[in-house]
């Protein structure tokens, strides 16, 4: 007999790759399966967070396969996944020293994906100050942010009452940040459940630099309806650089609050970059505080890389 069953893909190691499907019975079942031949080529290529269908057919001993791809409302390439609703951009208030510059391009991917970006800052035992003031930013900026402690548990409570209420209903989310800002302790904090290695246990066993290496989706409860959370590999710059960037034309739009003023701006084609306080309405907000030094400066970076671009 041949089934198709739908369901979403929640891990991939060495072409197998596992999908957890809603039964018709209202049971929750992981198949492990490969991929159809047309399915793998370049193009095509399956990700974690991928909407499928399962084909099975029981009168052969291979005969489950993913036999087709739901069409993605996203897909990121830094972390790879897709169909994501929000992404949480993890950065530490200290050690890891926080490249600011890559938070606000993560939250701008995220944004013009049609992802929600929500901040959150780690390791706050380490310095409430520098905590305190990126929450400052991210808030001033428009941007859910949490401040967090796994070694306290600052925010924790806070953190996954928000996570638990904005998920419902089968919504994935995946927390993304630089290798070592404590993405998997605060992720095993959050929900105990998950057990996620750390570098806290990679040391014992005397592992690299990056603690998690693939991406994997995990359940946040056990309801048939949960939500999901994604853990992923930290990354470095050099790998981020290039990735998922778009042209310099639509990086206003992913800028809302520096977009939110550009409308002032006496010249209609302003790019608030090097214009004055009397001529960009941008520049003027800047110097009266309403919109964050830093913030400015990364869309004015991000900006000037996109403009000498040739092609993109
Ligand atoms: N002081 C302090 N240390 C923390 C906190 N959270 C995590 N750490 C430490 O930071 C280190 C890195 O934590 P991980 O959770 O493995 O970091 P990660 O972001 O998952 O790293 P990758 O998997 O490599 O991307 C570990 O030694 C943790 O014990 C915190 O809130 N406070
Ligand atoms: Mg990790
Ligand atoms: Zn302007």
């Amino acid at each position: 007999m041949i089934t198709q069953k739908k369901g979403r893909i929640t891990k991939g190691l060495g072409g197998l790759y596992e999908v957890r499907i809603c039964e018709s019975d209202g049971g929750v079942s992981r198949l492990t399966c490969r991929a159809k031949g047309n399915l793998k080529r370049d193009e095509e290529k399956l990700f974690i967070g991928d909407l499928v269908t399962v084909t099975v057919d029981d009168s052969t001993p291979d005969g489950v396969v993913i036999s087709e791809v739901s069409e993605r409302r996203n897909s990121l390439i830094r972390p790879p996944i897709a169909n994501l609703d929000y992404l949480f951009i993890v950065f530490a208030a200290k050690k890891p020293t926080p490249v600011i510059e890559t938070v606000d391009k993560l939250i701008a991917i995220a944004i013009h994906n049609s992802i929600i970006p929500v901040v959150v800052i780690t390791k706050s035992d380490l310095s409430t100050a520098q905590a305190e003031e990126y929450l400052g930013i991210y808030r001033q900026a428009g941007i859910a942010a949490f401040v967090t402690s796994s070694e306290d548990g600052e925010g924790v409570s806070e953190l996954s009452d928000y996570i638990r209420n904005s998920l419902k209903g089968g919504r994935l989310a995946a927390f993304a940040g630089a290798s070592g800002v404590g993405k998997s302790t605060l992720m095993n904090a959050l929900f105990p459940n998950l057990s996620l290695a750390t570098a806290e246990i990679s040391r014992k066993i005397e592992r690299g630099r990056h603690t998690t290496r693939h991406v994997e989706i995990f359940d946040i409860s056990e309801d048939r309806d949960t939500g999901y959370l994604a853990d992923t590999p930290g990354f470095s710059l050099i790998d981020f650089e290039r990735f998922d960037f778009f042209s310099a034309e639509e990086l206003l739009p992913a800028f809302p609050d520096i977009a939110h003023f550009s409308g002032g701006c006496r010249y209609a084609d302003c790019a608030h970059y090097g214009e004055g306080a009397e001529e960009c309405a941008v520049a003027k907000a800047a110097l009266a505080g309403e919109i964050a030094p830093t913030r400015l400066d990364s869309y004015r970076s991000i900006y000037r890389v996109l403009k000498n671009k040739t092609e993109y």
